[in-house]
């Protein structure tokens, strides 16, 4: 079966692995084969130059999330890390002391960062890099959402002149932890930019599309504002199902009600849904343009979210959906599956 996901960092990268794991248990093998196409878009809009290094950190997340290399508590990074080179760059007072790329993290930037320079484009810097981790072997291929940078940056008040200032979102989310208040995201590079090779077409001859439980503002939304991609999932004959990343009226994890919020949307399981859209003749548009959901999987806590969502002609449905571990997000992915046939 073929599966396209379009996703952020930790929430995506769980989703995913869970995803794996459920299309391994219905292989006929049993034995770990698996029955996986799954092309994973990921939202390249949190990437910086960082130290002189191309950083990706939602590419980055879901790599080593799927290769077994994450940092499992943390969510981001790699297990087993140490911070010598970062601690050592404070020393010279140079880049964002309050943002620490780890030592072996830093191997991927600077591969990553001489492919570039190179001539590869991120989608082959990506791929290499992906090499290591034996994604291909699990069924996996993962793009970035554009070779073009684009980076979401955080227009807040400027309390000194008054005016407005552009900050990094890494800066507002990591530095600030979203507590700045921002008047709006900006995706710098954005116009410019077009889907990565392979991006339009894995939404057009996936069986199915999903949307895992990412930030829906800063990671889904990123990637639906690539010139194309929203029109192009919006048309498909793919369904698309999405999971709540809003559970009980809050983020599970990270500071996505804040996005919310500065885009003028509540943080609840329902409003999310709203705001991303239905598709079809008789849906209704999201908030930034078509819509791109046939069917939205709610937490069980919500399933008053879900009750209304079928009042107004959705397809939705209730179910636990904390990742806890493997099996468990594995278990999420069959109903988000199942409320579209697949
Ligand atoms: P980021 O790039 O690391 O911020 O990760 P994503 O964009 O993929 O996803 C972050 C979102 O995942 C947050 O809004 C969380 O609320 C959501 N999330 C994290 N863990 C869970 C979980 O176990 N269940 C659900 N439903 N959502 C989760
Ligand atoms: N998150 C932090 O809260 N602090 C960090 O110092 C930090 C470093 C970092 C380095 C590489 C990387 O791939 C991710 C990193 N993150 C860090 C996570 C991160 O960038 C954010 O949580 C997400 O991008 C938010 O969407
Ligand atoms: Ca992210």
């Amino acid at each position: 079966m073929r599966i396209t996901v379009l996703s952020g960092g930790v929430g995506g990268a769980r989703f995913t692995r869970g995803l794996l794991a459920l299309l391994r248990d219905r292989h006929p093998d049993g034995h770990g084969g698996t029955t996986a196409e799954v092309t994973v878009v990921a939202n390249s809009g949190d990437d910086m130059w960082l130290h002189g290094v191309r950083v990706c950190p939602d590419l980055d997340t879901l790599m080593y999330t799927l290769g077994g290399a994450v940092h499992e508590e943390q969510g981001w990074g790699r297990r087993d890390e140490t911070s010598r080179v970062s601690a050592d760059l404070a020393a010279y007072d140079v880049g964002w002391d309050w943002f620490t790329l780890g030592d072996l993290d830093l191997a991927t930037h600077l591969a990553r960062t001489q492919w570039l320079r190179e001539g590869l484009t991120l989608t082959e810097a990506t791929e290499r890099l992906a090499r290591r981790w034996d994604l291909a072997g699990q069924g996996v291929r993962l793009l970035p959402m554009s070779d073009q940078p684009v980076e979401t940056h955080v227009v807040v008040a400027d309390a000194e002149g008054g005016g407005e200032r552009l900050i990094h979102f890494e800066e507002w989310w990591v530095r600030h932890r979203a507590a700045l208040p921002a008047l709006r995201f900006e995706q710098v590079g954005l116009a410019a930019s077009t889907p990565a090779p392979g991006v339009l077409d894995a939404l057009t001859s996936a069986d199915v599309v999903v949307l895992p439980p990412s930030n829906p503002v800063v990671s889904v939304s990123t990637i639906l504002a690539v010139p194309g991609v929203r029109e192009t999932l919006a048309a498909s004959p793919a369904p698309v199902v999405g999971v709540s990343p809003i559970v009980g009226g809050a983020a599970v994890r990270g500071m996505a009600a804040q996005c919310l919020a500065t885009v003028g949307v509540d943080a609840t399981a329902e409003a999310v849904a709203r705001y991303l859209g239905r598709r079809g003749p008789d849906g209704t548009p999201g908030l930034d343009g078509p819509g791109v959901l046939d069917a939205w999987l709610v937490d069980d806590v919500d399933t008053d979210a879900a009750a209304a969502l079928r009042a107004d002609g959705w397809r939705a449905s209730a179910a636990p959906t904390l990742m806890h571990d493997v099996p468990t997000t594995a278990r999420i992915a069959a109903a988000a599956l199942a409320l579209v046939g697949a």
